[in-house]
């Protein structure tokens, strides 16, 4: 895209959140679209949690969760019931993913903001990437879900119910026509329907479902805990420079080719179930759903029940809100680094723009505990600027140097398919651009693949999978140091399906750059490579790959 179209996407874009937010909003709109927010432009700074400023803010975030803690169930900012907001709400594997997380957060902070008392609190970032390790404050007080502050609420599921149920029907119904509309999307047509995604209980199975209970004991609130903090080396692969730099290379906003793609899937909604495979985009399917899933106990605690991390009640850790101050802010450095190459950073101009601008978000509640009301929309929430706030320098900025815009890393290679086989693909990859891709340096990855497999089914216990490239076919099981491992895909939330969705997914991932990956390297014009997909923990849950394939990215 050209400079002038990017500019006119800009101006479009001022227009349109003017418009939506308003004549009140007009300075933090302005700074926010206008260029880069800067620490000295934006009222707010979202420190790393683990410096100065963090660690402050930390102390302020815990006395706002008290606060929220303390408020009655019919409260609106109470803290359960600002968690089912994101249940009944949040969009995953699709391209409102990033800006309904970003209102989502930017309501809650200036909710914490008022309760704590504290007019320059900034929610704080965990950035997983330099710190593969739960923040050791976390496990304080109530920022701690496994601590005597929500005992309380969560010591069992009668309690819980009890406490909040009672409100939530009140809620309920009293919801709008056009929150309904939505509710109806998500299959939630009644409040038992949704309640049973708290429970695990599967109506159609007649019975419970422990992987798809939403509700956390709190002594089971988190799998990791003061004394073991740790990503384990999958998980820490899954956040590693490799994923992330590859998971910020992206050209498009929006791309239907997933690995050229910065967001996951466009449906008709962000409540719909995509009606097409559901594309992840990098960042989504790997550091952000593994990141969950692990906290949560995925693999170790098999087959559930899970820490809240794992599933859609994941807002009641507040781990929640630092790990997503941290997506958020992967998505303000990619916006940063279009800006800074004169790419688009929002899809174009016209109806593209117009169907991600104008969702309406219905859910949120504001600061002051009021429902945000019927003219909420995505388009409000594009910008930093609407939340008037910035990040303090953390991983990913290096992505400004390039070398995205480097001739030499540009290499034209066709889309290579694989020809797939059970749980196995097999590619014939150009040779030239396997040799560019183990001779690029700055931690980036030149071949980006793509692998389709089916959703695993409500019952199937097993939800993550590794990826293996160019292994020998005795090799089943892999390490995450092994030099043909090259990520862990990993399901995020509910796995049951949804009327009319789509049965299959897709994620996008950087290859190693491992020349063990690629051992038959020579002097052909084409190397064939083998992907292979098995389960993380073993067993006989292999999946049947739909599709494998592989395209230079640069
Ligand atoms: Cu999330």
């Amino acid at each position: 895209m050209t400079n002038t179209n990017s500019n006119l996407t800009r101006r479009h874009f001022l227009k349109t959140s003017l418009a939506i937010a308003g004549a009140a909003a007009l300075p933090q709109s302005f700074a926010g679209v206008q260029g880069t927010p800067t620490a000295s432009s934006a009222k707010f700074i979202r420190y790393n949690v683990m410096s100065e400023g963090g660690q402050r803010a930390l102390a302020s975030y815990a006395k706002g969760i008290k606060a929220m803690l303390n408020l009655p169930p019919e409260h609106p900012q109470n803290w359960f019931r600002n968690a089912f907001i994101h249940f009944m709400d949040c969009p995953h594997g699709n391209w409102w993913f990033y800006v309904w997380h970003r209102g989502y957060l930017g309501y809650f902070e200036q909710t914490i903001r008022k309760l704590s008392g504290d007019n320059t609190f900034a929610m704080p970032y965990w950035d997983w990437t330099s710190l593969p390790q739960i923040p050791d404050s976390m496990f304080i007080g109530s920022l701690n879900p496994m601590g005597a502050d929500f005992e309380p609420y969560t010591r069992n599921l009668a309690v819980f119910t009890a406490f909040i149920k009672p409100a939530l029907t009140k809620y309920w119904n009293n919801l709008s026509t056009a929150q309904r509309g939505q509710l109806n999307k998500r299959g939630y047509t009644d409040l038992d329907l949704l309640w049973n995604d708290v429970t695990g209980y599967s109506p159609s199975l007649e019975h419970g479902i422990a992987d798809n209970m939403a509700f956390a004991i709190t002594c089971a609130a988190r799998y990791l805990t003061r004394d073991n903090p740790k990503l384990d080396a999958k998980t820490s692969y899954n956040v590693s420079p490799e994923m992330v730099h590859a998971g910020l290379q992206p050209k498009f906003f929006y791309h239907d080719d997933i690995k050229q793609s910065f967001t996951s899937s466009k449906t008709d909604s962000h409540n719909s179930p995509p009606t097409k495979t559901t594309n992840f985009s990098v960042l989504e399917g790997f550091p952000h759903n593994k990141v969950h899933n692990f906290i949560g106990g995925v693999g170790p605690v098999d087959p559930g029940p899970y820490g809240n991390m794992t599933n859609n009640l994941s807002p009641v850790d507040p781990i929640f809100f630092l790990h997503h101050s941290n997506m958020d802010r992967l998505w303000d450095i990619w916006t940063r680094k279009q800006k800074h190459f004169n790419l688009p950073y929002l899809p174009p101009l016209g109806k593209e723009l117009d169907d991600l601008s104008n969702e309406p978000f219905l859910f949120y509640v504001t600061a002051n505990g009021e429902q945000v009301g019927n003219n909420s929309l995505a388009g409000e929430y594009l910008s930093t600027g609407r939340f008037d706030y910035t990040y303090d320098s953390g991983f990913g900025e290096d992505i400004m140097k390039g070398p995205i815009a480097e001739p030499t890393a540009k290499q034209a290679m066709p889309l290579v398919n694989g020809s797939v086989e059970g749980n196995s693909a097999l590619l014939a990859i150009p040779s030239a651009a396997i040799k560019n891709h183990l001779a690029a340096t700055g931690g980036v990855s030149l071949l980006m693949a793509e692998v389709t497999l089916p959703w695993p089914s409500a019952t199937s216990n097993t939800r993550e999978f590794d990826v293996i490239v160019g292994a020998p076919s005795e090799v089943t099981q892999v390490d995450a140091d092994s030099p043909y491992y090259a990520g862990t895909i990993a399901f995020f939330g509910k796995m049951a399906h949804m009327k009319d969705m789509s049965p299959n997914a897709t994620f996008s991932f950087p290859l190693p750059k491992s020349a063990k990956a690629f051992h038959l390297l020579g002097d052909a014009e084409n190397t064939p490579v083998n992907i292979r997909v098995v389960p993380t923990q073993g067993g006989k849950s292999t999946p049947t790959v739909k599709g494998v394939s592989v395209r230079a990215s640069d």
